[in-house]
C-alpha cells in the first residue's frame, strides 16, 4: 500500500515538473513580470530599493507589494524597503509623507501621479509622487508597465491624471452563475459561496484593474433580479467591496425597478409614491451600513421588457431622481441607461433613445448620469456615434462600450476593439462647433460637468485566461487605458499590451500589433460592410442571419436593418426616410443627407441605394459590397500567416490557442461572407465580380444552420 502511494507521489512530482507544466496560461494578464535578459535585469535591479514613509495604508501596501512582485519577477531579486535615500531607489511620496515635495502633485487630483527622475542628496532616484496612496498605486503600476515593456527608465518626467471620474466595468453576471453575452465561462463571482469564500482570483481581478485605472465595478446584470438587494446578497457584495477597497475600486449594483414590489409586497413601483421612495431610502441606508463607500445603482428601465417608471406614466427623470434622492445622503450616484426602445413604438429604433431622453435634458438630479451606448442601435461592429452625445448639454452623459464581443466574433475571433473605442471617442458631434468630440462630452469638458463616466461591459469570466482568449484580454486592457486617457492611440495601447503579454522584442510586438490593428475592420468587412448592421442570427447573435424576418418585433429582424430588395439596399434615414439624420448637429446632418458626402463606412446606415450606385472607387455598390466581403476572410488568412511566423517566439500553449482560434475565425469569416453573399445575390440578381468565388453552399444551407448551445445567451 505504502509502496503504491510512493509510486503515485513520484509520478505526480514528475508530472508537475514535466515540460509544459509551468506553461503560460494567460492568467497573469498584463502582470506577468517575466524574467528579463541580463542587461535589462541589471538595469531594473538598480531600482531595487523602495523608499516609503512608515505606517503604510492598505493601499500603499498593495502598491509596495506590486512593485516587489514585479521587480522580483523581472530580476529574480526581491527589492528591499528602506526609509533612507539610496542610489537608484524608487521613492513613493505624498505631500503628507514628504511635506517638502516641491509642488510635484499640484493638479494631479486624487488618483493621478507624477514619475520623475530626480536627484536627492546627490543620489539619482525615481520619484513617484501623488496626492494620495491610490495615486501612488497608479504611479507604481505605470512604472511597472514601463519596466515590463522595455521602455527607458531614465530621465522620466511623466504626469498623468484621469479626466473621467468613473471608469467602470459592467458585469452582466447573473446570480445563478451564468453570464449574459459572456464567452469566458461562468461568472467570476461565486455568489453561492460568498461571502465566506473569497476566491484569490478576486484580488487578482482588483490588481489587474487597478493597473489600468479602473475604479469601479457593477457586479450584476443590467437585466437584474431583485434578489441582489436582499440582505444575504448585500453581504456578498460587501465582501467583494472589502477586497477591492485597497485598490481604489468601488462596488455598484444593477437594480430592478420593481424590487419594492417583489421583495416587500409594495403594491406599486410608482416613483411618485412616497412608500416606494421610502423603500428605496431604507434600502440605500441598509446597503451603506454594509458598504460605506458603495458607488450607487445602474438601471435598465423600460427597455426590452424591463419594468420602469414609464409603466406608471412617469418619465425616466422621475425614476432616476427618486433613486438619486435615496443615494444622495450617502454620496452615491445613479447611472440611468438610455438604451431604450419600445415594442409599441413603430419609429426607427435608432431614433428612440434620443426622442425619449433629449426632452429630459436639465431635469435630472445632480447625482444622476445618463449612460449611453456608443451607437444608437446596439454595439454593432460599426455604428456612427449615438446622436445623444452633444445633444444633452445640461446632463452628464456616460459612455457605455461593450468589451465582450457579442457582435464581433464572440469568444474566438481576434477583433481588437481599441480602434472601435477610439473611433467613437474621436467622433466630432459639432455640438459647439468643430472639435466637440464625444470624448469631450463624456469627460465633461465640453459642457462643464464634474460627474463624468465611462463603462465597459466586461468580457471577464471564470476561464483561466479570464476573457476566453489571450487576445480578448487586449480589449479589457484597451478599455481601461482609454478610460484613463482618451487621447492614447489604439496602436500605442496595442503595443504596450503585446509587449507585456508576449515579449517586448520588436520581432514579436510589431507583427502582433499589425495583426490587431486591422482586425476589427476585417470583422466589419466580413459581417456588416458599408454601414450595414444587425445581420446576426436570432437570439445567440452567433453567425449570419440576414434573411431573418419572422421575429415578433420588427426591429429584432435583420431585414429591418438592411431593407434589401431587387432594387437596392440600406436604411433611409434622410428626411425622405426615418429622418434620424436630423438628430445630429446641422453640420453633420447636412453632410449625411447626401450619400456622396456620407462616409462610405456609414453609407447603408443612412441611405437606401440602388445596387448600381457608384462608390467613390467607381465600382458599383454591389461589386463594392462583395469586394469587402472578400477582403474580410483574406485579412484573417493574413493574420494566420503572421501568427505562424511567430511560432519560435511564443510559448507553446498560448501559440496553440491563438492558432486554433484563428482557424475558427477564418472558417467563420468565410461562412459570414458566403451566407451574406448568397442571400444578397438572391435579391440583387447580379453576377459576382471577376475573381470572387461563389459561396460554398446554396442559400438554403446557410438558412438551416442551428446553434442551440451557442454560449453567452442566458
Ligand atoms: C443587447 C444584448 C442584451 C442586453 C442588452 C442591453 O443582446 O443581452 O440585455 O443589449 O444592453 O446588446 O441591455
Amino acid at each position: 500500500m505504502i509502496a503504491r502511494l510512493l509510486c503515485w507521489m513520484i509520478a505526480l512530482t514528475a508530472a508537475s515538473w514535466a515540460p509544459g507544466a509551468l506553461a503560460e496560461d494567460g492568467y497573469d494578464l498584463w502582470l506577468r513580470y517575466a524574467r528579463t535578459d541580463e542587461a535589462r535585469s541589471a538595469d531594473l535591479a538598480a531600482h531595487a530599493t523602495i523608499i516609503v514613509a512608515p505606517g503604510a495604508s492598505p493601499t500603499l501596501n498593495v502598491a509596495i507589494a506590486e512593485l516587489q512582485r514585479g521587480l522580483a519577477g523581472m530580476t529574480g531579486v526581491a527589492p528591499a524597503l528602506s526609509g533612507t535615500m539610496r542610489q537608484g531607489a524608487l521613492w513613493l511620496a505624498t505631500p503628507a509623507s514628504a511635506p517638502a515635495l516641491p509642488g510635484e502633485t499640484a493638479g494631479l487630483g486624487g488618483e493621478g501621479y507624477a514619475i520623475r527622475s530626480i536627484e536627492v542628496d546627490g543620489k539619482a532616484v525615481t520619484l513617484i509622487a501623488a496626492n494620495s496612496d491610490l495615486g501612488l498605486l497608479h504611479g507604481a503600476c505605470h512604472w511597472l508597465r514601463l519596466a515590463q515593456s522595455g521602455a527607458s527608465l531614465d530621465r522620466l518626467d511623466i504626469r498623468s491624471a484621469p479626466k473621467i471620474r468613473l471608469r467602470l466595468l459592467n458585469h452582466w453576471d447573473n446570480l445563478n452563475g451564468t453570464v449574459e453575452r459572456g464567452y469566458a465561462g461562468q461568472s467570476i463571482w461565486d455568489w453561492w459561496r460568498l461571502p465566506d469564500w473569497k476566491a484569490p482570483r478576486y484580488t487578482d481581478y482588483a490588481r489587474a484593474n487597478a493597473a489600468i485605472g479602473i475604479n469601479g465595478t457593477v457586479l450584476n446584470n443590467v437585466n437584474a433580479k431583485a434578489d441582489s438587494l436582499t440582505a444575504p446578497y448585500i453581504a456578498k457584495a460587501a465582501a467583494l467591496a472589502d477586497l477591492f477597497r485597497p485598490y481604489g475600486i468601488k462596488v455598484y449594483l444593477s437594480v430592478r425597478w420593481t424590487a419594492p414590489m417583489e421583495l416587500d409586497g409594495l403594491r406599486t413601483a410608482d416613483p411618485r409614491d412616497p412608500a416606494v421612495a421610502g423603500w428605496w431610502r431604507a434600502k440605500a441606508d441598509e446597503i451603506y451600513r454594509a458598504i460605506p463607500d458603495f458607488g450607487g445603482f445602474l438601471v435598465k428601465a423600460n427597455s426590452e421588457g424591463q419594468p420602469g417608471p414609464q409603466d406608471y406614466k412617469r418619465t425616466h427623470a422621475d425614476g432616476a431622481n427618486m433613486l438619486a434622492a435615496a443615494l444622495k445622503p450617502h454620496g452615491g450616484i445613479v447611472m440611468w441607461r438610455a438604451f431604450v426602445y419600445a415594442h409599441d413604438n413603430p419609429d426607427d429604433r435608432a431614433k428612440q433613445a434620443y426622442a425619449d431622453f433629449r426632452p429630459l435634458d436639465g431635469q435630472f438630479a445632480d447625482n444622476v448620469i445618463v449612460q449611453v451606448k456608443n451607437g444608437a442601435i446596439d454595439f454593432q461592429p460599426r455604428e456612427p456615434f449615438h446622436p445623444l452625445f452633444g445633444a444633452m448639454p445640461k446632463t452628464p452623459l456616460m459612455m457605455e462600450f461593450q468589451i465582450t464581443k457579442e457582435y464581433l466574433g464572440q469568444s474566438t475571433h481576434l477583433t481588437y476593439l481599441g480602434p472601435l473605442f477610439k473611433e467613437a471617442l474621436d467622433s466630432d458631434t459639432f455640438a459647439k462647433g468643430a472639435g466637440s468630440t464625444v470624448a469631450k462630452v463624456i469627460d465633461g469638458s465640453l459642457d462643464g460637468h464634474r460627474l463624468t463616466g465611462i463603462a465597459g461591459v466586461a468580457n471577464i469570466g471564470a476561464d483561466r485566461d479570464w476573457s476566453g482568449s489571450i487576445f480578448n484580454q487586449a480589449d479589457w486592457y484597451a478599455f481601461g487605458r482609454l478610460a484613463w486617457d482618451t487621447s492614447l492611440s489604439a496602436e500605442a495601447i496595442a503595443r504596450e499590451w503585446a509587449a507585456m503579454t508576449f515579449s517586448p522584442d520588436p520581432k514579436v510586438v510589431e507583427p502582433i500589433v499589425g495583426m490587431m490593428m486591422g482586425s476589427r475592420e476585417a470583422a466589419v468587412d466580413y459581417m456588416t460592410p458599408l454601414g450595414l448592421a444587425h445581420m446576426m442570427d436570432t437570439g445567440h447573435h452567433y453567425g449570419p442571419g440576414p434573411w431573418v424576418s419572422d421575429l415578433a418585433r420588427p426591429e429584432w429582424n435583420p431585414v429591418y436593418y438592411h431593407r434589401a430588395d431587387a432594387d437596392g439596399i440600406g436604411f433611409d434615414r434622410t428626411d425622405s426616410g426615418s429622418g434620424a439624420i436630423g438628430q445630429y448637429a446641422p453640420a453633420i446632418a447636412t453632410r449625411l443627407a447626401n450619400p456622396h458626402t456620407t462616409p462610405e463606412r456609414h453609407l447603408l446606415w443612412f441611405h437606401h441605394l440602388p445596387w448600381d450606385y457608384r462608390l467613390a472607387s467607381g465600382e458599383t455598390l454591389w461589386d463594392g459590397l462583395v469586394r469587402r466581403y472578400d477582403r474580410g476572410p483574406a485579412y484573417v488568412a493574413g493574420m494566420q500567416t503572421l501568427w505562424a511566423s511567430l511560432k519560435p517566439h511564443i510559448d507553446a500553449r498560448r501559440f496553440a490557442q491563438t492558432e486554433a482560434f484563428l482557424t475558427i475565425q477564418h472558417r467563420e469569416a468565410l461562412w459570414w461572407r458566403d451566407a451574406s453573399i448568397a442571400y444578397f445575390q438572391s435579391l440583387a440578381h447580379r453576377p459576382l465580380p471577376a475573381g470572387s468565388p461563389a459561396p460554398a453552399h446554396d442559400l438554403n444551407w446557410y438558412k438551416t444552420q442551428r446553434f442551440p448551445y451557442a454560449p453567452g445567451h442566458s
